[in-house]
């Protein structure tokens, strides 16, 4: 498939895919998210990516769905419902799913399905000039594309049906501060630390780390005693990758280790 509202590179290892409709605020239309489905399939189909990232062009990092695409001129407004079984639904998944880390790099502002694309990424960076917006409210319709079962995980009940029913716009300094996010950067910092950050994930046990992510998703909805059984299974199975053997062995023989992620 040839990209026009992405770009999707890959450099050593690490797949960036960037949202790339800068004069909308890489808000969503459907080919674009058609394009962020086909590449997030051949990030889970090549071996040899082993991190994923995904950023945006321009000042912004999304700003949700395209409101023009959504209520076309002179035209009813389309069924919302279409929009999340066609864009933002599979998108989700497959960033769930996919056995790699994904990084979302909140380069700007991130609103609606915009920041909820951003919160269903494993670890999520954001320049200090980058802020999120719970949009939705403010058009009259619920927070989608996962935000309703990431934000309570991540901020808690109160804070999260604070923001998604105000729609207050939140800096990314304060997201951090209240765990919503990871890390924030300067923003002349703020690249070269995603690169750092992703170049390290495709260099570590990507097995491991996909076992990571399963155990911390199934610990969301899991009872301690069933937990302590998801780690047990999945302990067996990080035990007999080529990697555990080589993190041991580099450890044993004090030297740094190179992992194959397998
Ligand atoms: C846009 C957009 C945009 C089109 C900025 N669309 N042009 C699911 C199911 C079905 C339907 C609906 O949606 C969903 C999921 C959702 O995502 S719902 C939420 C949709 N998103 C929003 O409601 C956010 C709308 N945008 C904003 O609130 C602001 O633009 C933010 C806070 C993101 C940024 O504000 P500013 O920095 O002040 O920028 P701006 O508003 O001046 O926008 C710059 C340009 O981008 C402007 O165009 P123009 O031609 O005037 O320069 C905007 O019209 C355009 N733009 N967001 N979502």
């Amino acid at each position: 498939m040839e990209y026009k509202f992405i770009k999707f590179t890959l450099e050593n290892s690490v797949a960036v895919i960037t949202l790339n409709r800068p004069e909308v605020l890489n808000s969503f239309n459907i080919p674009m998210a058609k394009e962020v489905q086909d590449a997030l399939t051949k990030c889970e189909e090549k071996n040899s990516i082993r991190a994923v990232v995904i950023t945006g062009e321009g000042r912004a990092f999304s700003a949700g769905q395209d409101l023009a695409e959504a209520a076309p001129k002179d035209e009813p407004l389309a069924d919302p419902g279409k929009f999340l079984e066609e864009s933002y639904n599979p998108i989700i998944k497959q960033i769930y799913e996919i056995e790699k880390p994904v990084v979302a790099g909140v380069n700007g502002v991130a609103a609606g399905a915009g920041a909820n694309i951003a919160l269903a990424c494993d670890i999520v960076v954001a320049s200090e000039k980058a802020s999120f917006v719970q949009a939705f409210s403010k058009i009259g319709l619920i927070p989608d594309s996962g935000g309703t079962y990431f934000l309570p995980r991540l901020i808690g009940l109160q804070k999260a049906s604070a923001l998604m029913m105000l729609g207050d716009k939140l800096t990314a300094e304060e997201a951090e501060k209240i765990g919503m996010i990871y890390k924030v950067y300067k923003e002349d910092e703020f690249e070269a630390n995603l690169k750092t950050l992703s170049s390290k994930l495709a260099e570590m046990p990507t097995r491991g780390l996909a076992l990571t992510k399963k155990a911390l998703h199934q610990a969301m909805n899991n009872n301690f005693y069933r937990q302590l059984n998801v780690e047990k299974e999945f302990q067996i199975e990080a035990g007999k990758t080529n990697d555990y053997k080589e993190g041991v062995s580099a450890f044993l023989e004090k030297r740094k280790p190179n992992f194959i992620g397998d």
